[in-house]
Formats: C-alpha cells, structure tokens, sequence
C-alpha cells in the first residue's frame, strides 16, 4: 500500500510537469556548437538545437541566418548573391572571418556572433547570456546595448529621429487618422543604422513575418532586441564607417531605383477624387490659366465603374482617351489608382479570368478568401505568384491603352474592411502572417513589371502605399493618410528622411495633410516644403475641401506658385540628385545624421527634421504658425538661399522664416544647377544652364546629368554627363568633359556666382577668361560651353 502511494505521489509529479511543460513555452536559448564546416561559400555550424550559416557578400556586408530547419533560400529584397571569399580561422573556442572593412568573431559555446572592426574596435555583439532565442516558432536576436548607442532607420515609422529608448513593430496596416505615436503603419523595412563610441554599423533583418524591434525601450537599457513570429534569425550585418556607405551597401544588396520618368518629378495634384472628365480637364486648365507649374493630375477610385480595377466609369469618363489626348495636348500625365481587391462579379474579366485560373487567395481548403473594400465584396491576387505578376501587369491596358502613364497601388497592405484578414488565408504557399509585410511590394512589382513591359521603351511611374525592403526597384511611396496639422508636417518630413535611410528615394507625403483642412497658412507653409520634398504631390481626403493652389486666395496663391516656380526651376540639380541616387543609393532627402553623424546636435528634438535634399541644400522645416526659427547649421559656411546671406556654421542661428521664405541654405562651394521658369517638364525652356555657384574655402564638384527623361536609353549610354568643379585657390570653375551620347537641350551655360568679391575673385572658366563679363557685382557672367 506505502509503495502504491509512493508511485501515485511520482505518476503524479510527471504528469504535472508534463501539463507545465504543455501549457508554457520554452526559451530555447542557441547553445554549443558541435560542428563547424565550409561548404562552398557558406560555413555551417551546428548546435543541438539549430543551425547557422555565414556568408560574406562583400567586404563589409556579412549575412548570419539562424534556423532550427532551414527552407529554401529565397529573399524579397535581396538582389546579390554571397562572394566565393569565405576565409576563417578556427581555435577552440572561436571562429574568425576577417575581412578588409569587418571581423566577425563567433565564440563557439555558446555560439554567439560579435562584430568588430577589422582592427577589433566593438561595432555590435550578441548579449552574451541570451544571444539568438525561440519561444516556439518565434524567434528573437538579443544584442548588447552600449551607453552612447543612437540608431536611426526603420524607413516610414512615428517617432523621434534617434530610435534609441522606442520599440516598434513591422505589419504592414492600413492606418487612416494615424497620429505621431502610431505604429505599425503601412510599410516594412527592417534596417537599421547603429552608431557608438564614433563607430557606425547596419544591421538588415529580412524576415517578412510580423517583426519587433526594441532599442532599449523596455529592457531598463540591458540590451537591444529585435525579433519575429515566425522564419529565420536572418541577418546581414553593415561595417562601412559612414552612414553614406552603409547605406550605400544596404541598395546595392537590395537594388537601386530606375530612373523616374522626369514628368514624376514635376508639380503633382491630386485629390479623392476628381470626379469626371470633366472636372479633371478643369483642374489642368485652370492650373496652366494661373501659371501654376504643373505636370500630373490623378484619378483616385471614382473613375472606375463601381470600383472594378481596370475599368472606366462610362458616364463621368466616357472617353478616356479623348480626355488623356487633352491632357498631354496642355503637357500633363495621367496617374490612375488601382487596389488589389477583384470584385465578385461574374462577367467581370478580371473576376472571370482570376477564378477559372486559380490566381485568387484561398482559405486551405481552396475556398477563394471574400474580404470586403471598395467594390463590395473582393478575391485578392496572390502577388507572389510569377504568373499572377504577368496576368495583373497585362491588365493595365485598359489603362495604357488610352494612355495613362503612371499606376498608384493603394490598400495593399493588403487592406480589408475592418482589418482583420484571417492567418489562415493562403497566397499560393503562404500563409497571410508570412506574406503580409511583402504583399503590397509584390503588386508593385507586378504593376512595374506589366506597365514598363506594355510601355515599350517609356518609364512607367508606380507609387505604392505598402512596401518591404527593396521596393525602390519598383515604385516610389508615398506615407498613406497623414492629418492636416502643423506636428503631422513635421513627422512627415521625418518619415521621408527616414524612408531614405532604408533606400526609398522618391517618396512623398500628402501636401496640405489628408484628413481634415488645413489652414492658409498652413498649406502655403507645407506647399513650400514640398518644394524640397522628392515627390511633390497635394492630395487630400473625399470629405476636405477642395485644397488646389487657387482656393486660397490670391496673395496664397501667389506664394504657392512661386514656390512650385522654385521647385521647376531647381529640376536640373533634382534631376542630377536622383542620378546619382540611382548610381549610388543615396537618398534625395537625407537626415543630417547621414553627412554629420557624430554631431549630437542634429538629433536634439529642435534640430532632428532639419535634412539636406541631395548633396548642397539645407532645409529646416518650420510650423505654420511660426515667423522665425532657430536652425542648426551644422559645421562649414552656409548662405541662405533667398538672400545669399553667409553664416557661420557650427551653431544654431535664429532667422526670418515668414511664409514666403522656408529657411533653406546652401553650403559654401556648393554648385547647383538650375534654369530658367517653364510651366512643365515638357516644355523646352530658353535652353540656358544655370549654374549656380556659392563661394567658398574648399574645393567642390557636382555630377551634372542629364537624359531624354522618359526612356531607358540611358542605359545603353544615351546621357549627358560632366562633373562641374569649382576651385577656390584655383580661382577657377571646370566645366568637365561630357560622357554620353545625348544631346543636352541645353545650349548655353550661365554661370551665377553667389558670395564672390568682383575685385578679387575673377573666376576662370576651364582656363579662359576672356569670356567673362560681370553684370553686377555678384552676379553672373554668360559662357558658352
Ligand atoms: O479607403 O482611394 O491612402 O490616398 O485617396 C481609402 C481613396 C482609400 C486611401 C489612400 C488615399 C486615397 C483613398 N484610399
């Protein structure tokens, strides 16, 4: 009988911690290793319970992927493949690669991975206790946190510029009225730049489930984390000692941006909706009647027939092609959207032809997923299938046909009514949790991939509200429904800064704020920040007032188009910038924390929209309520851009900023290349350059480019390109030797010296002088070249 009680007593102790180890997860922590092998380029290491790999893909890029079980190889964002060079050394306890710009040590019980420079200075390390970690199928990279550690990046998320002490999540979510807390919004990029003791790193997470990361937000600062619900801890660590160069890296393994068509890059207006031809027709009329430069008008969803993707509405647009004819006769490009959701219509081809060929995502069973949106009731194409991709980028010439030439993908978060598609719906192979975050990059893919196909030789512009690491292959984005006040402006401009870091380029925010009305002030105040914003688009919610350049008075528009004036003249050195973005990766609009990293002021709450846009110009964002304001400028000489004022940088100045006069500077020695007033991207102009160069200490150049702005004979070298270099011992301003085939349209160059003394400072022009006539005393001379 004791002995049977004794049995009971232990039958009933392994029960209940088998119910214990039933009901609560484990943390699975990565233990020792057990083998270590070279196979080909990656070196695999084995532990009890999982396994990693090591791949270098170039000096200063390394990919660590951890996995229990490793699936086949595949990335959304990736375009390079790892370099054969995988050399290491092996002692007892670790394992070393080392190469010219990085060292990984990998300590081998417990396997950890820490990066240092090739000379051994920290960069970043795993927490030594709990480094990578499972709690069932999620997974979780702890890493330490140092004392002085910023991090910037994540692209298009709320918050402060320096990510130190907040958390985030990545699921991409349809987020009208989002406030400047909210989080997740619309986009996934998993990348971030680190920065201690003046070093700097990059760390990319392609994991496409709902991903967290944390920068000491809730860990009483003892370590970092970041991690995901699902895949692989899969990374690729960035060693590049400048914010630039990591960015840099970071395209270059997940692809650089085409050229845009160059009409992307004009004047953009756009609301929800213009609701007929008609209408649409007015609103281009009425912007070339007040000269207000101009080069695209939208249709949002209202010119469709109830909604049905590809179709026009046959009584509002009864003729789209006249009406696009129209159009371009008056030098403007028609944008049209397009959603994901297909609505259940017998009848409907595009209904038709997704269900007889299974193109639709499904419950597992094959029930074809219903999700409600704008058309009623919908099927959604599962994007991540190659034939889906051909069969949607077919479709559009229903649009191109009539001769739409740029595609906006709205709701492909992909949004459904009430927000809550199921986990169990399948596109393709995937399960929604897995394929989320990339859904919206793959429709633009397929919109990219379809239109420019159809377009023959003529760049399509896309833009995408949903994105993951690597869509600037694709499209350009835009920040999805921000409000119409002065802190949403500002947020705005830090999310554009932001969504450069993480290689988006040509990006833009709703000028004048989507849901509600602006003020006077505060649309001419935003108008002109737009001016210095890649993407430069008003765009305004169904239930807003009407926001076009003319509905606010005369002296507001006035300022508004004066300033549109401004961003038509700047489109040469624009134009250039987005060259060298699409060499380089480098962003148009960029945080001050690319160029000036290790200056603590530029990420002080004061300080922290202020960004360059492309190599020479600075601009502090102000609050329409404001008539000065105190802008840092950061170390060099600096001259306000409306006056040629000159400033010592270094320090914080309090300037002017009245509503016709953002505070923009320029450095000293900058070279910007500008011409004269034209009304759109089309029209030819007094085929002047106007060169524009602002004295200073230090020698400088700039890449002129320049190509038909339309076509992808650049490619095959049909460019115009010449470094323009100023220099100040010298005296002397080169104009270099032009590369390329193509004709500038440019005939004459005029150089516009700004800050040069007449007496002393007579510049030469690539060895002559003769040529040179002053007509003031700062002012300008015409060459010819
Ligand atoms: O449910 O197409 O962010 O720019 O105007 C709203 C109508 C759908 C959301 C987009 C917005 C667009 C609007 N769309």
């Amino acid at each position: 009988m004791k002995r049977y009680c004794y049995s009971l007593v232990i039958l009933l102790i392994i029960y209940s911690s088998n119910l214990f180890a039933q009901q609560h997860m484990q943390a699975e922590i990565l233990g020792n290793t057990e083998s270590v092998n070279k196979q080909g380029n990656v070196l695999i290491i084995k532990t009890k319970e999982a396994e990693a790999r090591v791949w270098v893909y170039s000096p200063s890029v390394i990919r660590v992927s951890i996995s229990k079980e490793h699936s086949a190889d595949s990335s959304f964002a990736v375009v390079q493949e790892p370099s054969g060079d995988l050399q290491y050394k092996e002692t007892s306890d670790s394992i070393t690669i080392t190469t010219s710009a990085l060292k990984l040590v990998i300590s081998k019980s417990p396997l950890r991975f820490n990066f240092y420079t090739p000379d051994g200075k920290v960069l970043s390390e795993d927490d030594p206790r709990f480094g990578t970690n499972w709690q069932a199928t999620r997974v979780v990279n702890y890493r330490k946190l140092y004392k002085d550690e910023r991090f910037i990046g994540l692209g298009e998320k709320t918050g402060n510029l320096d990510r130190r002490g907040s958390a985030y999540v990545n699921w991409n979510t349809d987020a009208p009225n989002h406030g400047p807390t909210t989080d997740p919004l619309y986009e996934t990029f998993p990348f971030f730049v680190g920065m201690h003791n003046g070093l700097t790193y990059g760390l990319f997470f392609d994991n496409t489930h709902k991903s967290y990361f944390d920068f000491g937000a809730s860990t009483d600062e003892q370590m970092s984390w970041f991690g995901a619900d699902g895949g692989d801890m899969n990374y690729y660590f960035f060693g590049a000692q400048s914010v630039a160069q990591i960015i840099e890296d970071y395209t270059w393994l997940t692809g650089h941006m085409e050229m845009p068509p160059i009409w992307s890059l004009g004047y953009q207006q756009c609301r929800w909706s213009y609701m007929s031809a008609n209408e649409v027709l007015d609103i281009a009329t009425h912007l070339r009647k007040d000269k207000i430069p101009a080069d695209v008008v939208y249709c949002d969803i209202d010119y469709m027939d109830h909604y049905k993707i590809f179709t026009w509405n046959k009584t509002t647009f009864p003729d789209p092609k006249g009406m696009i004819d129209k159009l371009k006769a008056m030098d403007f490009h028609l944008v049209t959207i397009v959603d994901p959701g297909i609505k259940v219509e017998p009848g409907y081809k595009q209904f038709d032809e997704g269900v007889a060929k299974n193109y639709f995502a499904t419950y597992p069973d094959g029930e074809k997923y219903i999700g409600s949106v704008w058309p009623g009731r919908c099927h959604f194409p599962n994007f991540t299938d190659d034939a889906v991709r051909k069969w949607w980028g077919a479709s559009f010439t229903a649009l191109t046909e009539p001769g739409v030439e740029g595609f906006w993908n709205d709701m492909n978060e992909p949004a459904v009514w009430n927000q809550s598609m199921p986990w169990m719906v399948k596109f393709g192979k995937y399960y929604m949790p897995e394929i989320r975050n990339v859904y919206g990059m793959q429709m633009a893919r397929a919109t990219f991939e379809g239109t420019k196909k159809i377009l023959g030789n003529k760049r399509p512009f896309v833009l995408t509200r949903a994105a993951y690491s690597g869509t600037q292959r694709y499209s350009a984005v835009w920040t999805g429904d921000n409000s119409a006040y002065d802190a949403h402006m500002l947020l705005g401009q830090r999310m554009v800064n932001s969504l450069g870091i993480t290689g988006m380029s040509l990006v833009g925010v709703d000028i004048g704020g989507f849901s509600g009305n602006p003020t006077p002030e505060l649309m001419v105040r935003w108008n002109s920040l737009g001016v210095y914003t890649p993407m430069f688009r008003n765009h305004a919610a169904h239930d807003t007032k009407y926001r076009e350049p003319w509905q606010w008075g005369n002296a507001n528009e006035d300022i508004i188009r004066k300033d549109i004036e401004q961003r038509y003249k700047l489109l040469p050195y624009i134009y250039s910038s987005f060259y060298q973005s699409h060499q380089t990766g480098l962003p148009i609009s960029r945080t001050l924390a690319i160029n000036y990293t290790q200056d603590t002021m530029v990420y002080t709450e004061n300080f922290q929209n202020q960004f360059l846009f492309g190599d020479n110009i600075l601009v502090a964002p102000v609050e329409s309520t404001k008539l000065t304001e105190n802008v840092y400028l950061p170390q060099g000489e600096w001259y306000r851009l409306s006056s040629d004022e000159k400033f010592e940088g270094g320090k914080a100045v309090n300037v002017p900023a009245p509503l016709t006069d953002l505070p923009v500077f320029v450095k000293a020695g900058a070279i910007i290349p500008m011409q004269n007033l034209v009304q759109s991207t089309n029209e030819k102009g007094d085929g002047i350059l106007k060169i524009n160069v602002w004295n200073g200490s230090e020698a400088s150049s700039f890449v002129y480019y320049e190509d038909d702005g339309s076509s992808y004979d650049y490619h095959d070298g049909t460019y115009y390109k010449r470094v323009i270099s100023f220099d100040p011992v010298k005296k002397e301003i080169v104009l270099g030797t032009i590369e390329g085939s193509y004709a500038s349209k440019y005939t004459k160059v005029e150089l516009v010296l700004h800050g040069f003394d007449r007496k002393t400072s007579i510049v030469k022009v690539n060895g002559k002088s003769s040529d040179l006539t002053f007509t003031n005393a700062n002012k300008v001379v015409t060459v010819m070249y």
